[in-house]
């Protein structure tokens, strides 16, 4: 009788302990081990607003690399060319390339979805065929293959004679999608992430781009894949290029985490130890 009491106790202890964990487990659980959203925002949201100046855009060094090769390869000089500089948000005018990175290597989890909400506006001649690309540039200013890049605008290029898009900019730096997809080979005009001309008269088209990295358009450059996120997980970084004649108000990128199961198994392991210890303590 005494002992049955006793196992009847030990087990609707250990019911009511496994009923309290569970109640617990995800108040408890630290808060990297739990699925998280992250947002960052770089560029006010002003819709170009430049009487509060123009926000910085922030490049990597490897991002600056890129450009700066863009205008070595095209044989320009970048001794005291403003061409040369950086847009940045807010910023009009023609010409001019914008890239900015975003880093999120300190974030604890696996990246399970990300969100790029982007404004942009054509701001000047030859921005019919400016384009966003979404690259992962090594410090260097190396291209990783895995990219992606789209128009804005349908009408965006001529193919030339050999199937190549050749651009409408009339002088360099010129938009050429064939440096960041080599060879393009369609005999047609590519489309873009709109069904019209992206032109900056007789009224500029300004647009909010809303991009799923988990599933792109597939109407995209060449040579780019739809899915981004198993690279934002190695990588830890993204850069976004607009060319050129564009201009660009913000850009909000929103990072979605879930816990890699190695963090879940630590914090178990933590709780574990935790509620046996109290029992030890308990038991003193
Ligand atoms: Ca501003
Ligand atoms: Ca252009
Ligand atoms: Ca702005």
């Amino acid at each position: 009788m005494i002992m049955n009491s006793f196992f009847a106790s030990r087990f609707w202890g250990s019911i009511g302990i496994a009923s309290a964990l569970a109640l617990t487990w995800l108040p408890l659980m630290p808060k990297a081990a739990q699925a998280a959203t992250y947002t960052f925002t770089a560029g006010n949201m002003d819709a170009y607003n430049t009487s509060d100046g123009l926000e910085p855009s922030n490049p990597s060094p490897g991002a600056v690399a890129f450009i700066n090769n863009l205008y070595s390869s095209s044989n320009i000089s970048c001794t005291n060319n403003p061409l040369c500089q950086i847009r940045n948000f807010d910023q009009p005018g023609a010409d001019r390339q914008f890239i900015h990175t975003f880093s999120f290597s300190n974030l604890i989890g696996n990246i399970t979805g990300a969100n790029l909400e982007i404004r942009v506006r054509a701001s000047a001649g030859g921005s019919q065929n400016d384009a966003i690309h979404l690259l992962f540039i090594d410090s260097l200013g190396n291209l990783d293959p895995v990219r992606w890049g789209s128009y804005f605008g349908s009408g965006n290029g001529t193919p030339s004679s050999s199937g190549t898009i050749s651009t409408i900019d009339p002088s360099p730096p010129s938009n050429s999608t064939n440096r960041t997809s080599s060879n393009q080979t369609s005999t047609s005009t590519v489309p873009g992430l709109l069904n019209t001309s992206w032109t900056a008269s007789p009224t500029p088209v300004d647009q909010t781009f809303y991009l799923d990295l988990s599933s792109l358009s597939p109407l995209a450059l060449p040579n780019t894949t739809g899915n981004l996120i198993a690279t934002l997980n190695t990588k830890g970084f993204l850069d976004v290029y607009v060319q050129d004649d564009t201009e660009v108000d913000y850009i909000k990128l929103t990072v979605e985490t879930v816990p890699e199961p190695f963090t879940i198994l630590g914090a178990g392991v933590a709780l574990g130890f935790g509620s046996l210890f109290k029992r030890q303590k308990a038991k003193k």
